[in-house]
């Protein structure tokens, strides 16, 4: 059946979790020593009481009976502190396996390709590596080790109950086909609210995540209304959910109550006849109440035990899924040169983002050493496509791309990225000084290094003039500071890297045209005497280009250099040039 199929998976990673803790084995060998040896000590001082009752409180032996009060206590001290010691031990455990686990998954999602995030939410990943993982943490603190330690407890109760007096506990049993099935349905409602629960939570994470982002958007279009009512429905049905499960728990313990009550009941009847019959101590009768609630407690207990494993279990098994995803590019290549000559050439290069409809189609281009090739063509013709795969971020799927002849799929990954640049449409600032900014930690970029680029860049003045200057600290995403501020950090990025090829994917948006200098001559100074690719929108950076690629719908519509391509009849080139020029004219 389904479940029974389910159980088989979840032994899997039951496994798999535990395995998790083999460094800790010591640890985890030492609470799973004190589980075992805690039930036997829990069950003593029910036993102490019914020995002192039949052998010293009813023979008058005051002496005797202090010594087994001090006993008693001093049982009472040792499960104390077996009991800290379990607890600490197997919690302690369980942080350690947890805090392996996010180093590991961050580390997996960092070099995961890029498709995978297209078709992630972020929320999705933060989730993972923040309460999936912290759910995996109850596996050990409160699952397998606890459960072992209840199960043992019920059998050594069970076993001591027989001994003292088997047809006592036979009566006592009556009761148990009842707490079983009343546990049992209890188990299988908590679990579904629960999973209610977590499901409404990771709704509201993911509503909240969004807005705080796009926050600045609501504000403007006025839709605070809209996303209230909104979220008080994820509010109510989260609440709901909350409800459900709470009500599960207000049935099943007093259900639990009475049926333990009808028990004692069943118990003192049956016991009292007995005992006047010889056939039961007294001791044993006062002692038999304190072992059935020894029963009662950790099965009563095991539901919820098992539930939370269940969860435990679950996010395990989405974490291990996150961390058996494959999803890298291929970093197969051994080739790892110091420093790459700068011929890129795209040979009949196919490519899909999903593996089904082609962005790219048959692209072919040279550029010699030192070029400047000037991407253009209309929004979504595949222009940042090209330079992302020529990067790496995707694989294409036919053809070749060749760097200084070879295919890039033979150079070693990072030391194929090290050689390049690439400057995105939108510049994306961590929180940090712009130092770093600039820098992103590499230690080997001196602060000389960096306000060198900043003045051939033509960014050192403006930096200069932020609060701290080069310390100044960028908030997040660099809200406080203008996009073509933000842009100018990019291009000193790009400089003190000194790639060998730079990519430019240059803004859309217009600015004034001091700036517009600025950027220009920015430009200019980090494409000189290097390869380069430019996603150009503005004449001035397309005229200075050597080749011209005219992309249209994925496929090369025209190719060659400015003059060249002025001279094609109803060119799409000589058109754009036109319009702009026009545009131009008229300013
Ligand atoms: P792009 O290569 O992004 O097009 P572009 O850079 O030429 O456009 P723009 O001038 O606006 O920057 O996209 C080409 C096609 O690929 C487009 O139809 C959208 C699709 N696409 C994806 O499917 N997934 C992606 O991650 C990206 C970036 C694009
Ligand atoms: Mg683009």
């Amino acid at each position: 059946m389904n479940s029974a199929a389910k159980q088989n998976v979840d032994y899997k990673i039951l496994i798999r979790v535990i395995a998790q803790a083999k460094p800790y084995s010591a640890v985890l060998s030492l609470a799973a020593v004190l589980a075992v040896v805690l039930a036997p000590v829990a069950i003593f001082r029910p036993y102490l009481v019914q020995v002192m009752v039949d052998e010293y409180i009813f023979k008058f032996d005051i002496p005797g009976l202090t010594t087994m009060a001090l006993l008693f206590i001093g049982a009472l001290v040792l499960e104390s502190v077996l009991r800290y010691f379990f607890m600490y031990s197997s919690n302690w455990v369980g942080q350690a396996v947890v805090r392996d686990l996010r180093v590991k998954i961050f580390n997996h999602i960092t070099s995961l390709r890029l498709s995978y995030f297209d078709r992630t939410p972020i929320g999705i990943s933060t989730t993972r590596t923040i309460s999936d993982i912290e759910n995996i943490n109850q596996v050990f603190s409160q699952g397998i080790i606890t459960i072992i330690a209840d199960f043992l407890t019920v059998f050594v109760v069970l076993g001591v109950m027989f001994w003292v007096s088997w047809k006592l506990t036979l009566v006592c049993l009556v009761t148990m086909p009842f707490l079983i099935a009343a546990t049992y349905i209890f188990k299988e409602s908590i679990k579904t609210s629960f999973q209610q629960v977590r499901a409404q939570i990771a709704k509201m994470n993911a509503f909240l995540q969004e807005r705080l982002t796009g926050m600045r958007i609501v504000q403007i279009f006025n839709a605070e209304e809209q996303e209230m009512k909104k979220f008080k429905k994820i509010n109510r049905e989260y609440t709901q959910a909350n409800i459900d499960s709470i009500l599960a728990y207000s049935i099943f313990y007093p259900v639990v109550e009475i049926i333990s009550a009808a028990t004692l009941g069943l118990m003192v009847w049956y016991g009292a006849r007995a005992s006047l019959g010889n056939e039961v101590t007294l001791g044993a009768l006062v002692a038999f109440p304190l072992y059935l609630n020894m029963l009662f407690r950790p099965i009563r207990m095991l539901a919820d035990k098992f539930n939370t494993l269940q969860m435990g279990l679950v996010a395990a098994e989405r974490v291990f899924n996150l961390i058996d995803r494959q999803d890298h590019i291929k970093n197969e290549g051994e080739i790892s040169p110091e420093k790459f000559n700068g011929e890129v050439a795209f040979k009949n290069v196919w490519f899909a983002y999903n593996g089904l409809d082609w962005v790219l189609k048959d692209i072919s281009f040279e550029i010699e050493k030192g070029e400047t090739l000037a991407l253009v063509g209309s929004t979504g013709s595949g222009k940042t496509s090209i330079i992302s795969i020529l990067n790496r971020l995707y694989d294409i799927q036919k053809g070749a791309i060749e760097i200084d002849g070879v295919d890039v799929r033979e150079y070693e990954l990072s030391a194929y990225r090290s050689r390049m640049a690439v400057v995105l449409q939108d510049v994306f600032l961590f929180s940090g000084t712009v130092l770093e900014n600039i820098t992103l930690r590499n230690d080997h970029i001196s602060k000389e290094q960096v306000i060198e680029a900043s003045k051939m860049i033509g960014a050192h003045e403006f930096i200069e003039k932020l609060p701290g200057g080069y310390d100044y600290q960028v908030m997040e995403r660099g809200a406080t500071l203008s996009m073509g501020q933000r842009q100018l950090i990019s291009f000193v990025r790009a400089l003190v890297f000194d790639p060998d090829i730079l990519i430019l994917d240059e803004a859309t948006s217009s600015i004034d045209p001091e700036s517009e200098s600025v950027i220009q001559h920015a430009i200019e100074t980090l494409i000189a005497k290097r390869t380069s690719i430019i996603i150009a929108h503005r004449l001035s950076t397309i005229r200075h280009a050597d080749k011209i690629l005219v992309m249209d719908k994925g496929l090369v519509k025209e190719y060659g250099t400015h003059e060249e391509l002025l001279q094609i009849e109803d060119g799409k080139y000589r058109e754009l040039y036109e319009m702009q020029f026009l545009q131009v004219g008229v300013a």
